[in-house]
């Protein structure tokens, strides 16, 4: 199974860890193919020698070529938005994961689409259950 994991990178990466830990535990369900979204120095060092269309055009094929879009949702996104979008008009599998915070909440658009599957969680040992959940469900 080809699993897309969609994360906040230009949005933020104040949840890169979060990311990390998520990433190894989808490698236990398939072949995850955009493990470079947990790098830590991603945002330094940029994609060598890749342009921001040839980042768009390679992403959206590994999208195309993925079962599940799993997409963490709690730091706001353009890309991971426009991902998800892509995703339902392809009829994906999609699964978001939403970290409850004091004070914030996701958004609408996300939580309020009948298209979308939303899990919110609290600690890493709740999102590994929603996901052993979800890949034992698919
Ligand atoms: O708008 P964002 O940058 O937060 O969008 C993040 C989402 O778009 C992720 O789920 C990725 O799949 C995709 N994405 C955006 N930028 C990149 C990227 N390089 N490499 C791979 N996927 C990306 C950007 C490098 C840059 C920080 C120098």
């Amino acid at each position: 199974m080809n699993i897309y994991f969609a994360g906040s990178i230009r949005g933020g990466r104040e949840d890169v860890k979060i990311y990390h830990e998520i990433i190894i535990h989808l490698r236990k369900f398939g072949n995850v193919l955009t493990e470079h979204v947990a790098d830590d120095n991603l945002e330094k060092a940029g994609e060598k020698n890749m342009s921001d269309k040839e980042i768009h055009d390679r992403d959206l094929e590994w999208l195309k070529q993925s079962d599940v879009l799993i997409a963490e949702v709690t730091t706001p996104s353009l890309g991971v938005g426009y991902e998800i979008k892509t995703a339902i008009s392809w009829k994906k599998k999609i699964l978001c994961l939403y970290r409850k915070q004091k004070g914030k909440s996701l958004s609408a658009m996300i939580a309020g689409c009948p298209d979308l599957e939303v899990n919110y969680y609290e600690s890493l040992t709740e999102v590994k259950e929603i996901l052993n959940r979800y890949f034992d469900s698919i």
